[in-house]
């Protein structure tokens, strides 16, 4: 998968393998940890400076600036230049394209899971 998902390169490796050992509910609450560690902890998203801060925690102390910032434009779907923890969880998956493949059933069974629980907010 040389070239794909530069920006997280450690975590490419990692969620199929969590994926297989947690399963789709362990492994939501796994990313939700990531998304924990990496949030801005008053506005309750990542943005690129709670990233720059808690990037270390993760291993990601290496990447650059304009990463950090192409990683949140990425993952930003809604376009309020922060990453919701949805946004971050669907991001984690389309840079894990081997998890992609693999999992395409375990990825609709967490999204059907997201779904109902979004449906309580
Ligand atoms: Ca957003």
């Amino acid at each position: 998968m040389a070239g794909v998902g530069k920006a997280v390169p450690e975590f490419e490796d990692l969620l199929p393998v969590m994926a297989e050992k947690l399963g789709g509910e362990g492994l939501m609450r796994e990313l939700s940890n990531g998304f924990q560690l990496l949030m801005d902890k008053e506005k309750g998203v990542i943005t690129v400076e709670s990233l720059k801060r808690n990037a270390a925690v993760l291993g990601l102390q290496d990447l650059r600036h304009d990463e950090l910032v192409s990683m949140v434009e990425e993952g930003d779907t809604d376009g309020d230049g922060a990453l919701s923890e949805m946004e971050f969880c669907v991001l984690m998956f389309r840079l894990s394209p081997g998890l992609m493949e693999e999992s395409q059933l375990l990825l609709e069974e967490i999204l059907q899971e997201e779904l109902k629980s979004a449906a309580f907010c």
